[in-house]
């Protein structure tokens, strides 16, 4: 088979960009390793920035995410037995929405099925070929058949483990990274959220973040030790333990029930550079990764694709390489920049271990003292809404 353009993974970043080439009527095939169904069960991002919700309407997909989600024009940070509202759209103009990543998910699948766009699941053994050099290629195996795939280019969207980033030559690539020392506990139930908007909250048993997926289904998430294992947590405890780090008026109206998903994720700031290589993009977490925190992985995810399909339209359209030249540089000063939030809000709301050289918890005395200065300037609380609800794209 031959495209225009071979898309590895089905995640948020290929299937987006996929619909950004089919509208564009360039050829295009999305390889994904897993089953639909899989990909669809994984629970992950809730809060799209405007960027995000611009682009689904832009497909002509915003209609079920309009209807269901959630815009919020806030959130709130817990802090010592209360929580203050940060008014996201006083302070910026801009609100979020809460929609989940399952939900885009579906709604892109869904698209690509009616539109009848080549997609195949539960590809083995996918390989990349020759994208040094003018006549790259996949490969990959379905049903004991091995297929070969030839292309222009290639999108590596296959997520942080994929094969697309590990198939760069280790001299070619650098790597940027840092490992926090906690996780988060995430428990997702059918229960009402204990407030409208997102609650997180710094506590001196450690992190804690109320987010919800719809007025009937909550997400909640604690910080927790990297040791943890998801099955020493029984949900009673995890109840117990979330309400402890909530201030008195966010944890009485708390209401429990049975976990529908519960799993531990571990925190990093990741980034590889360049995030092209040849006739290889990477696109969203196959380049970087950042803490949950700023919730900005899905976004990112969602610019890297608006200038990467620009590059691409602009190449079949005018003939022009100028946007590709220019994908690497652009995506990677709006990563560099959420990589600095995320790490920021992280920073400030997570209960850490002293760091060596260290006397008398100093870290938790600039963290206190930084959260009062946030509280109480309006040029701090300025700089948090508008990198929360989401910096400007370049193009
Ligand atoms: P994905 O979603 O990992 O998709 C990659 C896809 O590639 C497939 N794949 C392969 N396919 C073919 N061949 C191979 N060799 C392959 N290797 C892998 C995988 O099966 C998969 O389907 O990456 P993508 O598309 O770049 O999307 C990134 C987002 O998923 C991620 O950044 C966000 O989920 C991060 N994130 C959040 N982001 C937000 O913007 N807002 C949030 O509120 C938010 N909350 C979160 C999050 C991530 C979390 N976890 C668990 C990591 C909360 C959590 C808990
Ligand atoms: C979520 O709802 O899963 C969520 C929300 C905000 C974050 C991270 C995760 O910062």
């Amino acid at each position: 088979m031959r495209v225009q353009v071979a898309i590895i993974g089905a995640g948020p970043s290929g299937l987006l960009l996929g619909a950004k080439l089919h509208q564009a009527g360039i050829d295009a095939i999305v390889i994904e390793q897993r089953s639909a169904d899989y990909v669809l069960g994984r629970i992950r991002a809730g809060v799209l920035e405007q960027g995000c919700v611009d682009m689904m309407d832009s497909l002509g997909l915003g209609a079920r995410m309009h209807a269901e989600g959630l815009v919020h024009g806030g959130f709130n940070l817990g802090y010592r037995n209360t929580h203050h509202r940060i008014d996201l759209h006083a302070l910026t103009g801009n609100n979020v929405m809460v929609y989940g990543q399952t939900e885009v998910t579906r709604d892109l699948m869904d698209a690509r099925a009616a539109w009848g766009a080549k997609t195949v699941y539960e590809a083995e053994n996918v390989r990349i070929h020759g994208f040094d050099g003018n006549t790259p290629s996949v490969t990959y195996t379905k049903d004991g058949k091995t297929h070969e795939v030839q292309c222009d280019y290639i999108a590596g969207c296959d997520g942080f483990h994929g094969v697309s980033r590990a198939s760069v030559p280790a001299q070619s690539i650098q790597h940027y990274e840092r490992v926090y020392p906690f996780g988060w506990l995430g428990v997702l139930a059918d229960v009402p959220p204990v407030a409208h908007e997102l609650i997180y909250s710094n506590h001196e048993r450690g992190f804690a973040l109320c987010s919800m997926r719809s007025k009937t289904r909550s997400r909640y998430y604690i910080q927790c030790s990297l040791d943890d294992k998801v099955e020493q947590w029984s949900d009673q405890a995890f109840w117990d333990e979330l309400r402890k780090r909530l201030d008195p008026e966010a944890a009485a109206s708390m209401v429990t029930g049975p976990s529908i998903e519960k799993s531990i994720a571990p925190l990093r700031s990741f980034v590889a550079e360049p995030m092209r290589f040849g006739r290889l993009f990477l696109v969203g977490d196959a380049a970087h990764i950042v803490p949950p925190t700023g919730a900005k992985g899905l976004n990112l995810a969602a610019s890297d694709v608006h200038y990467l399909a620009h590059g691409l339209i602009e190449h079949y359209q005018e003939k022009s390489v100028a946007g590709l030249d220019a994908y690497s540089g652009r995506a990677l000063r709006r990563v560099w920049k959420a990589v600095r939030f995320s790490w920021w809000f992280t920073a400030l709301m997570h209960k850490f271990p002293a760091a060596a050289g260290d006397t008398g918890a100093i870290s938790q005395k600039i963290q206190e003292a930084e959260i009062d200065y946030l509280l109480g300037s309006q040029a701090a609380m300025t700089s948090l809404a508008e990198n929360y609800v989401g910096l400007p794209y370049e193009v």
